[in-house]
């Protein structure tokens, strides 16, 4: 029988891939979107599957809106993509940071719990939420404690730990994956790596001539996304559910970004590079290696792309962007794609 999943946050970076996924391997696919004034379905675009995926609106911070997804779509998994995840933004809306992340993902776990407790449920747990721990290089397992730095972190410890209570208190199926950063050519372009990537190729075509970043020392474990979309499904195929590391084993500095993004591209960072102390935040993580022993020991996942490779494809994939830009062709926020009106569902109990 087809499997049916739903996704919370299917427009972005992770949302989209795993729709990818998913769809792949013959599962039926709902996604929640927000509704906006300005459609965000390019990514769903980029991968080709906007109009494979049977839209519901749903926000985590309604509950109504949750539980009629999950009435709608009767679905075998949630993946709990959802957030607000731009974890310097979390320092100007904690609030709203914590409902989302933290409050969201208890919503999602009551509306599971009482709707179908057998619906298996994937949460997007983080490595922010281990904050600054000693010996980061022996690398941070799921036995390491926790205490995170920042309101995104927290409100991710919270959901963390809910998901716990609520496998081990009332038997649901439901997994943490702690994952590492990871990125892509369709990372949203506040975060370091596209940011980064992005502004490469501006410069590098003569578009504009100054980047402004703030903490060039920290290091972050990277790995491609593609690869880590695969793993939150492998966990929810498990026999029991648990918590897993997904991360590369290897960290890498902002300032390496910058050095391999723009000698890909041919230019010289330091030219153009300026520190912006408004980038810096008011406590940042200053170092996250994991340790995915365990995914590889339960079910076998290794990640395959190098971070050379990784942030190599992203400038050059921005570079083509810009390139293509240039010889006349929109960007698809000039001319946003918007999914078939068929694949909107509405209220009621549809199939
Ligand atoms: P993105 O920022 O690209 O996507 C976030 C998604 O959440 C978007 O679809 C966004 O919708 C949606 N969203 C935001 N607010 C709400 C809300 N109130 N209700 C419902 N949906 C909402 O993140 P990623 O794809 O990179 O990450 C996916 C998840 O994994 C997030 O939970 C993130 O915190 C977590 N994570 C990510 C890591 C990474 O390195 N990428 C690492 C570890 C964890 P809209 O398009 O409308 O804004
Ligand atoms: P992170 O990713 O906070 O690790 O969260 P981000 O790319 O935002 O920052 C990584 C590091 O780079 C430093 N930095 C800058 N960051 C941004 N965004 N912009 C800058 O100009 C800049 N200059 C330096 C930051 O201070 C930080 O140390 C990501 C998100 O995807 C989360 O949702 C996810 O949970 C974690 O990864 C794992």
């Amino acid at each position: 029988m087809t499997k049916r999943a739903l996704i919370t946050g299917v427009t972005g970076q992770d949302g989209a891939y795993l729709a990818k996924f998913l769809l792949d391997q013959e599962y039926e696919v709902f996604g929640t979107y927000r509704r906006s004034s300005t459609p965000n379905f390019w990514r769903l675009d980029a991968l080709g599957v906007i109009d494979k995926i049977n839209f519901l609106h749903a926000d985590l911070n309604d509950m109504a809106s949750l539980l009629e997804a999950v009435t709608v779509s009767e679905p075998d998994e949630i993946y709990n993509l959802g957030a607000q995840s731009f974890v310097g933004a979390s320092f100007e809306a904690p609030l709203l940071t914590g409902d989302v992340d933290g409050l969201g993902a208890a919503r999602v776990l009551e509306v599971v719990r009482s709707i179908n407790p057998k619906i298996r449920i994937y949460q997007a747990s983080s490595s922010e939420i281990y904050g600054n721990v000693a010996n980061v290089e022996r690398g941070l397992t799921e036995e390491t404690p926790m205490l995170p730095v920042s309101p995104y972190a927290a409100g991710k410890l919270y959901a963390y730990n809910l998901v716990r209570i609520y496998r081990e208190g009332y038997g649901l199926f439901a997994a943490n994956g702690i994952l590492f950063n990871h990125e892509s050519p369709l990372r949203g372009l506040e975060f370091v790596t596209r940011k980064i990537t992005n502004a490469a190729a501006q410069i590098s075509l003569g578009l504009r001539n100054k980047l402004e970043l703030g903490n060039l020392e920290a290091r972050r474990d990277w790995g491609f996304a593609a690869e880590y979309v695969q793993a939150m499904w492998k966990m929810l195929q498990l026999d029991k559910p648990s918590d897993y590391v997904i991360a590369t084993g290897s960290s890498y500095s902002v300032q390496d970004v910058l050095v391999t993004a723009f000698e890909s591209l041919g230019i010289d960072w330091q030219k153009y590079v300026t520190v912006d102390k408004r980038q810096m935040r008011p406590l940042d993580v200053h170092n996250l290696v994991g340790d995915s022993s365990k995914a590889k020991a339960d079910f076998d996942w290794n990640p395959a792309t190098s971070f050379k490779e990784l942030i190599e494809s992203m400038a050059a994939a921005d570079y083509d962007r810009w390139r293509r830009r240039i010889d006349g062709e929109v960007f698809p926020w000039d001319a946003p794609s918007y999914p078939s009106e068929s694949v909107f569902l509405t209220r009621g109990p549809q199939k």
